[in-house]
């Protein structure tokens, strides 16, 4: 039982090990402290990023037109795909009215996502959404003004560009001021975010 050489050792130790578990500073210090910063930031919507011909745009370049984004990346397998089906047909769905609403699709991904290959993804989907891009570090924060996540996951022996990018889904509108008006999660039908979005649209100016 006794492996400690003698009494003075082992007092010293569980007084080292009693200190360190009980820091009567640090627990008065916890008390109080507010919840984590991410939890109490606001979706603000606000982005600086790239179009696909290397200008740069924010949430604001677009006055008087509402904005529908979607975050992921162009090597996603099936949600992306899915989600950019679907803002098409909600393009579609809204007829002449889709020349007051500007599609847009972010890439969580821009190492792999240049402004070529976003380019040419979304436009397969439909020539109106447009491709966003920008440093990581851009993205970064257009993703947490949106309280998006992501995350390469990458399997074990995987080349370094060989990885899947977990990240949130859903798409999200911004209102003719460039606000953060609300957001359709992943699922949510077409045709009832084109109706959603024509009772924004036909709502007078904001
Ligand atoms: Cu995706």
């Amino acid at each position: 039982m006794y492996h400690f050489p003698n009494h003075l050792i082992r007092a010293g130790l569980l007084a080292l090990l009693i200190g360190a578990a009980t820091p009567p500073t640090a627990l008065a210090d916890n008390d109080g402290d507010p919840a984590p910063a991410a939890a109490a930031t606001p979706l603000s919507g606000r982005y600086l990023l790239m179009d696909t011909n290397g200008r740069a745009v924010s949430n604001e370049d677009f006055r008087g037109r509402w904005q529908l984004l979607s975050f992921g990346y162009t090597f996603c397998p099936d949600i992306c795909p899915t989600t950019l089906a679907q803002m098409a047909v909600v393009l579609n769905a809204l007829g002449q009215d889709a020349e007051r609403l500007q599609a847009l699709f972010v890439t969580v991904d821009p190492e792999r996502d240049t402004a070529s290959v976003l380019r040419a993804y979304v436009a397969f989907f439909d020539p109106r959404i447009g491709g966003l891009t920008g440093s990581p570090a851009l993205v970064g924060k257009a993703a947490e003004s949106f309280r998006v996540r992501f995350e390469k996951v990458r399997q074990a022996g995987a080349a370094p560009d060989e990885y899947s990018v977990d990240h949130t889904t859903g798409m999200y509108l911004l209102g003719p001021d460039g606000r953060y008006l609300r957001k359709f999660t992943y699922g949510t039908p077409p045709t009832e975010i084109a109706a959603q979005i024509r009772d924004y649209l036909k709502s007078p100016a904001r």
